[in-house]
């Protein structure tokens, strides 16, 4: 999953997408070059949620996204929309998206009707607290655990609401609200997702666990990035979200290779 930030103020790619509105030449050309690299979704999103990020007003939000859902809904690749706005994902929806992508899980007020009444599939990912405040204290008895049993309540909460449960991704939500320790748990443990039968999601390119890690700017964690691209791979992760499709799809094959021996080359 290619990830297409159309923010003024997005952490690692500094919204190259984006200027004073979202720059249509740049999320073509953009969005070309991540499907040619081998990505099978492109994840679309107006809103910045990383760390400290300030929240954006619906009309912005959709003013970002609708014209690149409508620029790109010819591509051979599912149109995922990285948002909590139940009008950006009805606008999206009739333009063909294919993936409503919640880092709030349909908590907002109507998202999970909307999600319902759309019958796409959703990705849900566990978030404690909010993007400004996330990283102030982040606390768990035990994060593994919390963070899939709160995923199980939403899901519950879906499938209340008239979402199959087999339209239904989990995310533990690297970086949103987690210490490194937290986020390193929630790796190491991530079986716990997966076995929940439920297709599960990463996103951890170029985020600053990384950069706590190893002391790497943004633009240096990619050698990173891509070992924990295969880390999550290898512990079942289905989908993974990253800033680099080419040398994540790459990395990938070399799973899928290990995986299916008899499949491999030639
Ligand atoms: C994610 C994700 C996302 N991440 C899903 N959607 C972001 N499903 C946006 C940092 O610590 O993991 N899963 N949408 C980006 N958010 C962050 C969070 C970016 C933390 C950076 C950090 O650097």
């Amino acid at each position: 999953m290619g990830v297409m930030n159309i923010t003024p103020d997005s952490f690692s790619d500094g919204g190259s997408l984006y200027k004073g509105g979202p720059d249509m030449d740049a999320v073509r050309r953009r969005a070309e070059q991540m499907v040619a690299d081998g990505a099978n979704f492109l994840d679309l999103g107006g809103e910045s949620t990383r760390p400290g990020a300030d929240p954006v007003g619906e009309q912005e939000e959709l003013d970002r996204v609708i014209p690149c859902v409508e620029a790109l809904a010819d591509l051979p690749v599912t149109l995922s929309i990285d948002t909590s706005t139940p009008s950006v994902m009805r606008e999206s929806a009739a333009r063909g998206a294919g993936l409503i992508n919640d880092v709030r899980a349909l908590t907002r007020e109507g998202a999970l009707a909307t999600a319902a009444e759309l019958q796409l599939p959703v990705c849900l990912m566990h978030m404690q607290g909010s993007p400004q405040t996330m990283q102030q204290d982040p606390s768990y008895d035990a994060v593994v655990l919390e963070v899939r049993d709160w995923l199980l309540d939403r899901v519950e909460a879906c499938a209340a609401a008239g979402i199959a449960r087999e339209q239904i991704l989990l995310d533990p939500g690297f970086g949103f609200g987690k210490t490194v320790g937290h986020n390193l748990a929630l790796l190491e443990g991530l079986s716990a997702l997966t076995a929940t039968g439920h297709d599960v999601l990463v996103g951890l390119s170029r985020k600053s666990l990384i950069g706590k890690l190893i002391g790497r700017e943004v633009h240096e964690r990619l050698p990173a990035s891509l070992a924990l691209a295969v880390l999550a791979a290898e512990r079942g992760a289905r989908i993974i979200r990253t800033h680099d499709v080419r040398e994540t799809a790459d990395a990938l094959a070399m799973v899928s290779a290990l995986a299916n021996p008899d499949r491999a080359g030639e």
